[in-house]
C-alpha cells in the first residue's frame, strides 16, 4: 500500500484555537502528519511518495468557485484591512438573520459567511496546505485507477467537515468527497465513503446528500453530545436521488469497542450490498480512549480488527487521514488499521 503526502501540508499551522473558553494550542498540528508518516515508513507498508499535482479541477467539482477564491484570498484581505493575527470568524449568518445568501465585503462577514464553526483559523499557508492535502487524496485515486488494491492519502489538514462552500472543524477542502467524486470520474459507477472518525463528517454528508452514486456511511459521537452538533442524526437518510444513500450511526459517551464494532459490521454489510466499485475510508482515530477531543473508548489493538473487517469487503480502498489527536498513539493506531488491512488483503 503506497502512501501519498506533501511537505506543503505543514504550511497550515495556526498559533491557537478556541476550546472550551480558552485559547489552546491547536489539536491539529503539522506534527500529526510527521508522526503518521514515520509510522507508515516504519511498518514498511509500501513506498511513501510525494503527491503529484492534479490541479483544481477535481476540487472545483465538489467546492464552489467563490469558496475556493475566498480560501485563496481572505488572509491577505484580512491583513490588508489592518486586522492582526490569523483569520478568526466571529459572526455568522444565523437562524435569526438568514438575509441574503451572499458574502459581504467586510472580512469579518466574509469569514463568517464561509465558516461553519469558530475554532478553525486561516493562516497565510492554509490554502496551499489544504490544496496539497487534496492532492495527496487525488494521488491515491490515481493509484487505485492504476489497479492498486489500496492506497493511503496522508491528508492533513483533514477534510470531512468541509462543506461545499464552508470550512470548519480543522477542514478546508473535503478530501474524501474530492476523491470519491474523482473515482466516479475515472469510471467507477458507484463509490462508498465509510467515515470512522469520531466526529460526523457533516461536509461529506452535505456534498452527497442528494446523490445516489456515492453512499455515505458514518459511525460517530451523537451530535446531541458533540461536534458538529447540527448534523449526523440517524434520521438523515438522503434526499431525492440520494434517498437511502446516507447512513448515520450516532453513539453516546462511553461507547466502547463491542458496540462500535457491531455498528461497523452493519456498515460493512450495507456497503457490501451496495456493491461499490471503490471504497473511500475517512480514517480518523480520535475514537481512541485517550483522545482529547472525543468520548469513545477504543484501544490500539481494536484498530487491527478494523483493518481486517475493511479488508474483507474485498474492495479497492482508499484510506484518507482525518482526525486523531493523542500524539503518543496516533502513528500506532493509524498504522494498525493499514497494516492489518494489508495483511488480511494478502491472506484473503
Ligand atoms: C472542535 C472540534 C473539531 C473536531 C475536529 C475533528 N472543537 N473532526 O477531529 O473529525
Ligand atoms: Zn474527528
Amino acid at each position: 500500500m503506497e502512501t501519498f503526502y506533501s511537505e506543503h501540508q505543514g504550511l497550515h499551522a495556526p498559533a491557537g484555537e478556541m476550546f472550551g473558553g480558552l485559547e489552546v494550542t491547536p489539536f491539529d498540528s503539522p506534527a500529526r502528519a510527521d508522526l503518521v508518516l514515520e509510522a507508515v515508513r516504519g511498518l514498511g507498508l509500501g513506498a511513501a511518495r510525494v503527491a503529484d499535482d492534479f490541479g483544481e479541477e477535481a476540487i472545483l467539482r465538489v467546492h464552489s468557485a467563490d469558496y475556493v477564491e475566498f480560501l485563496k484570498t481572505i488572509w491577505d484581505e484580512w491583513r490588508a484591512s489592518g486586522r492582526e493575527g490569523d483569520v478568526q470568524p466571529t459572526i455568522w449568518q444565523s437562524r435569526s438573520m438568514p438575509g441574503r445568501m451572499a458574502a459581504p465585503r467586510d472580512p469579518d462577514g466574509r469569514a463568517g459567511y464561509y465558516a461553519l464553526a469558530g475554532e478553525t483559523r486561516i493562516t497565510s499557508g492554509s490554502w496551499k496546505a489544504a490544496y496539497w492535502s487534496a492532492q495527496a487524496a487525488l494521488s491515491g485515486v490515481r493509484a487505485l485507477e492504476g489497479g492498486a488494491r489500496s492506497a493511503f492519502g496522508l491528508c492533513r489538514p483533514p477534510g470531512h467537515h468541509a462543506a461545499r462552500d464552508q470550512f470548519g472543524g480543522y477542514c478546508f477542502l473535503n478530501n474524501a468527497a474530492v476523491a470519491a467524486d474523482a473515482l466516479r470520474a475515472t469510471g467507477v459507477e458507484r463509490a462508498a465513503i465509510l467515515d470512522i472518525d469520531f466526529h460526523h463528517g457533516n461536509g461529506t454528508q452535505q456534498i452527497f446528500y442528494e446523490r445516489g452514486d456515492v453512499y455515505y456511511v458514518s459511525l460517530h459521537g451523537d451530535p446531541e453530545e458533540t461536534f458538529p452538533n447540527f448534523l449526523g442524526y440517524a434520521d438523515e437518510t438522503g434526499r431525492g436521488d440520494g434517498e437511502g444513500f446516507n447512513l448515520n450511526f450516532p453513539y453516546p459517551p462511553g461507547t466502547g469497542w463491542n458496540s462500535w464494532r457491531d455498528g461497523l459490521r452493519e456498515a460493512c454489510r450495507v456497503i457490501g450490498e451496495y456493491a461499490p466499485g471503490a471504497l473511500v475510508v475517512s480514517l480518523g482515530v480520535d475514537t481512541f480512549h485517550n483522545d482529547p477531543t472525543s468520548f469513545f473508548e477504543l484501544r490500539s489493538e481494536n484498530y487491527l480488527e478494523v483493518g481486517r473487517m475493511l479488508a474483507r469487503l474485498g474492495l479497492p480502498t482508499l484510506f484518507l487521514l482525518e482526525g486523531g489527536y493523542d500524539l503518543e498513539a496516533l502513528g500506532l493506531n493509524v498504522g494498525n488499521v493499514l497494516r492489518s488491512f494489508a495483511e488480511e488483503s494478502r491472506a484473503g
